[in-house]
């Protein structure tokens, strides 16, 4: 496990989903079994909540595979809704997928040709009402809802680890804290915090209600969250073709669903950051956190927030090297991602794409609200900017 390492990825990363839900737990838990076995004198479970709420502030990287579903996907639900409402309809097309920009990073080169079949797609994230509809109907729990199952989280610590105490095994989710004055960018855990109680009912944590916020996206979701949602609404997760084909919004060779302006002049064109990150913002675009949806202007397909406000899921695989494969690769029609993951930084760790940037992304560093840009996270991490939408054929 790699902490606190300075490097130019993990400064670009800072501001990106990929702290891992679980890191905390196994850093936690392996810091438990080193304990027991230099200090033989009895830890008071208090205590090591202490040691543990330390511990938090030092994970950035590495995440282990997390634990199998509670209710996996195809037991949560079956798709109950039909219809179009609250989408719109993105028309086929061809396109080159990917950057030539300098902002760009290297897995959004090569640009690609690529084919997408028209289809219906969510005119916003998905909201906190719409959420809540769905786990209504169905009971489901998230994620962030659920407790780390012990049972597999041994198996990726050393033989002999200690079962932690059961104040350590809880819900909890990843929160953004902002922090009081001037931080360094190399350590993430100055602004990203474990806040047991945390998910998408109290997104900053116990204490944080969604009362007063339906038109909110709602965050703290997974990727299989994201997924459960989709099947029940009669839907799916886009592919990372398609929403990039969405969020240029029949421009050619833009950079921003807008066109090309700067994020920084003119007017506020998306929830963005704005000032310097992570503890002062100037609140141009109004929002310090994320936005209702429909407070920013649509693209050119009549799409709200596909740059900025939450992250959102896509439902292929991320592969770094994917852009090169499909390049030399005649099948460039409604390219559905590769067959498994591949992140170099983290190579033992299966990850989806995300795209689109949060409320969180700035222009100096990750600039993640450009359309060809990418991110990728494990699939059963969510954060209080960690977003989605649907997609629907555009036969059905
Ligand atoms: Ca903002
Ligand atoms: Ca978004």
């Amino acid at each position: 496990m790699i902490v606190g390492m300075i490097t130019k990825n993990t400064i670009k990363r800072y501001m990106v989903p990929n702290t891992n839900y679980w890191c905390f737990i196994l850093f936690a838990l392996m810091f438990f079994s080193c304990r027991q076995e230099s200090d033989k004198a009895q830890k008071t479970e208090a205590e090591m909540e202490l040691v543990t709420s330390e511990i938090i502030t030092s994970c950035s990287s590495n995440p282990p595979k997390r634990f199998a579903l509670v209710q996996p996907v195809e037991n949560a639900a079956s798709a109950t809704k039909t219809g179009t409402s609250g989408m719109v309809l993105i028309p086929a097309g061809t396109y080159f997928m990917g950057a030539d920009t300098e902002k760009a990073r290297a897995d959004e080169f090569p640009k690609h040709e690529v084919k997408v079949d028209g289809f219906w797609m969510d005119e916003t994230e998905v909201t906190n009402a719409q959420f809540q509809e769905f786990v209504e109907a169905t009971g489901y729990i998230t994620t962030a809802e659920r407790k780390p199952d012990w049972d597999e989280i041994k198996n990726q610590l050393p033989p002999g680890t200690p079962r932690p105490p059961d104040s350590i095994l809880v819900a909890s989710s990843l929160v953004f804290i902002s922090p009081k004055s001037q931080v360094l960018l190399h350590n993430v855990n100055q602004w990203w915090q474990w806040v047991r109680g945390a998910d998408w009912r109290h997104p900053e944590g116990p204490g944080s209600s969604i009362e007063g916020k339906s038109e909110y996206p709602v965050v703290h979701v997974s990727w299989d969250d994201a997924a459960a949602y989709a099947r029940w609404a009669g839907k799916r997760l886009p592919t990372e073709a398609e929403w990039e084909w969405a969020a240029r919004g029949g421009l050619k060779d833009n950079v921003y669903p807008w066109g090309n302006e700067d994020v920084e002049e003119g007017r506020p064109k998306a929830n963005t950051w704005q000032g310097r990150f992570p503890d002062s913002n100037t609140l141009k675009d109004k929002y310090a956190g994320a936005a209702p949806v429909k407070s920013f202007p649509t693209n050119d397909y009549g799409l709200y927030d596909m740059a900025g406000n939450v992250w959102e899921w896509c439902a292929d695989w991320y592969h770094a090297d994917y852009y090169s494969m499909s390049s030399e690769s005649a099948n460039t029609k409604n390219p559905a991602g590769p067959g498994g993951s591949y992140d170099p930084q983290e190579p033992l760790v299966p990850k989806r794409v995300q795209r689109g940037g949060s409320f969180l992304c700035h222009d100096s560093y990750c600039s993640s609200y450009r359309v060809s840009a990418r991110m990728k996270s494990s699939q059963d991490t969510g954060l209080s900017h960690s977003g989605f939408r649907c997609v629907k054929d555009k036969k059905l």
